[in-house]
Parts: structure tokens; C-alpha cells; sequence
């Protein structure tokens, strides 16, 4: 819910009505039991409040009417459908979904897909999780599972270029059923307040939703591009996202926390049941403040991905982690650039960084440092560091041009579309 205090005339002409509109919006915020985003100019913050005596109310309506009906035509068409698919956004994890959203697939028995938002809101090693789906970026597999699908149930996320890549042109009114928030789109039918939450938790009650044998392999569980090189030759980018594999799958409940940069596409294919990430604003510097937020909070160890121009911003946080009894990995992908930049206008002069000695400098902050070059070295260190109890910081030196199969993808596909020509 959103609710901006816009009378700005009023505030500055007379504070005392302006403090008025504030507590109305807060206890108009405060009755409606949803995280709510109250923007307050800042002059505001320390004028004093008088209480409205009758203040309004706000209730978000309901249509029972429209979430029955939406409920039984969802129904029928999962039912007649061949090759039912679900897609999981982000607000299955907003808006705390995420135990129907596994009760409702597994009753299913379909393939699961997350949108690159909602990577993470449908646990990644789930048996029935297919991929994180980016339209045409996806691995071909995966696209066969959502594109050749007769009825995608996309839950809690509206179709963008954000959120299902550069190109989602094969979900249509024929194959897509919508539920969003408090809206359930199929075909030309709009169900309004018909609430996410009441939506899925009837889908989830139903009788006879039919178990399906899943006829397909999940896409991610084959490497998209297998190195099968010598681990003791210079590491790749696809060495480490194996690596980080290996390392998942022996330690199936640590977070994975990324940067933004190809960190953040490396991270589609890694395959951490928990995944946080700026992937909507792709805010650098977000990967080790955040690990440390992440850890002070739930007390969990993450594992974090950041590149060397985002550590840059931010890294030196890293210096606080022993101080706050945090123990984060970090695996800090140097390629002396802003490589993700440089991907899409490689003719670009300015985009090196200049270099840090990141091991060392997270050794005098308390951290251990390792310093790896080939993908044995990426192993042994990720067993050390993870078997020690203090932070600690593996700088992995890539070449230059060295890119992510999946941001190497998201570019071509980009170019594509920007060089077309107009209609
Ligand atoms: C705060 C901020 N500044 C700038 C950008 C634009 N930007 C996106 S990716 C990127 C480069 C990231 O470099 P690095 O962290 O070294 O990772 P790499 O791309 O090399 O993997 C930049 C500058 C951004 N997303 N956020």
C-alpha cells in the first residue's frame, strides 16, 4: 500500500495541517495490516501530530463472488490443460505465499518456473523446479517447458521486461492465466478484487487436483555449458558457477546473497534454495552489506557473489563482520572491468577498474583471503573458508570478456532487439 502526503502547500503554509495529514496516513496505514510505504517530506518528521478524532477507514475489498469464479475457471483450465506449467513472481514472497504456492504445484505434480524476480520465492532444489525463466535468454530446455505450455499459471508478477527478460512474446491471452495481487486476468476475463492470497489458498483446497508424473528433466540440474576442462588450466566463469554447484549441493541450506553485474546472472544458474539479490533496481553494492544484514537478522551463513567494480562501493563493510559476529564467504569475481558494461558496448574505453588486492585487504580486515586462479584452487578454498569460523574472501581472477552463458545470452538477445528495425 502506498500513500504519499502530497498537500505540500499546506505544509508549508501551516505545519499544523500538514502534521494533521500525517496522522491520518499512519493511521490509515496502520488499520490496513499490510506492509505499507508512507513517504513523509522530511521538514515533517519532527512536527507534532494531532490525532484525527474520526479518522477514515480503509478496507481493501473482497469480491467472493469474483474469487470463486476465478478459482473454478483457473480449475477447468488447469484440468483440460496438456502441459500445465506454474510460474512463481515476487509476490509469492511478498506477500508470504510461498508454503501454498508448494502445496498447490506439488498437488499439481507440474513443472515449476520462478520469473527473475522471484528467483528463490519457489525453493531452487525442489525436485519440480524447472529454471529461473528470461523468455529468450532461457536455456532451450527450459523454454520448451514454458513456451510449448498450453496453460502458464503466472503467479504474483505483471509481465515485463524485467521480469521475464528481454521477451516474453509467447505467453499470451492463449496459454496465460494471471493472478496478480488482487487481480486474476485469463484471456479477455479481468476478476477484480479477487486477492492473490484467498486465490491460491482455494486452488490449494481443491479436490482432485490430478498428480502428473513430470515428463521432463529439470533444465537447471544439466550444466548449460559443461567446461569438462582441466580444473588446473585458468578459471572461467563457468568453472565457478559449477564450482558453486558442487558447493550447493553439499551444503543445501546456505543463502547465496548477489551483487549486481554478471554475478547476477551467474547466480540463475546456481542452485542455492535461497537467493537475494538487487535483480529489480540492480543496485551495485549490494552483495556485503546486504550478507551482513542477511546474517545479523536470521543468523544464517551466506555465501556471497560480487564482482570487483561493486566490491569497490561497498566491499569495505566487510570490515565490520567480525565486529557484528558474521562469518560470510564472500567469492569476489575480479576481472579488472565493469565487464557487464562492457558486454553490451564492447567498444567502450572505460570501463576497467583499477586494482585493489582484495585478499589481502579483507586479511587486514580480520577476514581470511585467498587468492585462486584455476577452479581446483576455487574448491579447496570454498572448503576452508567455509570450514573455518571467521569471514573470509576469495578473490577468483577471471580474464577480461570472460561472461556468464546466461548475461552472454540476455546481450545477444538485447542487440537484437535494439538493432531491429521499425515497423
Ligand atoms: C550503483 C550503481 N552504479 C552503476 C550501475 C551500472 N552498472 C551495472 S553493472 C556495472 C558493472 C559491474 O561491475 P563489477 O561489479 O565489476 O561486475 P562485472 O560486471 O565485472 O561482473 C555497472 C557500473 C549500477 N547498476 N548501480
Amino acid at each position: 500500500v502506498y500513500r504519499e502526503v502530497t498537500e505540500y502547500a499546506a505544509i508549508l503554509d501551516d505545519p499544523r495541517t500538514a502534521a494533521a495529514h500525517v496522522a491520518r496516513a499512519l493511521d490509515v496505514a496502520w488499520k490496513v495490516k499490510r506492509p505499507v510505504y508512507l513517504e513523509i517530506p522530511r521538514d515533517m518528521v519532527s512536527a507534532g501530530i494531532d490525532l484525527p478524532v474520526d479518522p477514515p477507514q480503509v478496507e481493501l475489498r473482497t469480491d467472493e463472488g469474483a474469487v470463486e469464479e476465478a478459482v473454478a475457471e483457473i480449475l477447468s483450465r488447469l484440468r483440460a490443460a496438456e502441459r500445465p506449467v506454474l510460474i512463481v513472481g515476487v509476490e509469492v514472497h511478498r506477500f508470504g505465499l510461498g508454503a501454498l504456492v508448494i502445496r498447490l504445484a506439488e498437488a499439481l505434480g507440474v513443472p515449476v518456473a520462478s520469473s527473475f524476480l522471484g528467483r528463490g520465492a519457489f525453493p531452487i532444489r525442489h525436485p519440480q523446479f524447472a529454471g529461473t525463466y528470461l523468455g529468450v535468454v532461457s536455456p532451450a530446455p527450459l523454454r520448451e517447458v514454458v513456451e510449448s505450455s498450453d496453460c502458464v499459471l503466472l503467479l504474483g508478477e505483471l509481465i515485463s521486461d524485467t521480469s521475464l527478460g528481454v521477451s516474453a512474446d509467447r505467453l499470451s491471452e492463449r496459454n496465460l492465466l494471471l493472478c496478480v495481487a488482487r487481480d486474476v486476468f485469463i484471456g479477455h476475463h479481468r476478476y477484480q478484487d479477487a486477492p492473490i492470497d484467498r486465490v491460491l489458498a482455494r486452488l490449494a483446497a481443491s479436490p482432485g487436483l490430478s498428480r502428473r508424473a513430470p515428463a521432463w528433466r529439470a533444465p537447471e540440474a544439466v550444466p548449460d555449458t559443461p567446461s569438462a576442462r582441466d580444473p588446473h588450466a585458468p578459471i572461467t566463469i563457468v568453472d565457478v558457477i559449477e564450482a558453486l554447484n558442487a558447493f550447493a549441493d553439499a551444503h543445501d541450506d546456505v543463502p547465496l546473497v548477489s551483487d549486481t553485474g554478471d554475478c547476477l546472472f551467474s547466480a540463475v544458474e546456481i542452485r542455492t534454495n535461497l537467493c537475494m539479490g538487487p535483480a529489480y533496481y540492480a543496485t551495485m553494492g549490494f552483495a556485503v552489506p546486504a550478507a551482513l544484514g542477511m546474517q545479523v537478522s536470521t543468523g544464517r551463513r551466506p555465501l556471497v557473489l560480487v564482482g570487483d567494480g561493486a566490491f569497490q562501493m561497498t566491499g569495505p563493510e566487510l570490515s565490520h563482520a567480525v565486529e557484528l559476529g558474521c562469518n560470510p564467504v564472500v567469492v569476489l569475481l575480479n576481472n579488472g572491468s565493469w565487464e557487464m558494461l562492457q558486454a553490451f558496448f564492447p567498444a567502450a574505453t572505460y570501463n576497467r577498474t583499477v586494482p585493489w588486492p582484495f585478499a589481502r585487504l579483507a586479511e587486514l580486515w580480520g577476514c581470511r583471503g585467498f587468492e585462486v586462479r584455476t577452479a581446483a584452487a576455487l574448491r579447496d578454498a570454498l572448503r576452508l573458508a567455509w570450514a573455518g569460523d571467521g569471514p573470509a574472501l576469495i578473490e577468483v581472477t577471471l580474464q577480461r570478456g570472460d561472461i556468464s552463458p546466461v548475461l552472454s545470452r540476455f546481450v545477444a538477445a538485447f542487440r537484437q532487439r535494439v538493432n531491429r528495425p521499425l515497423p
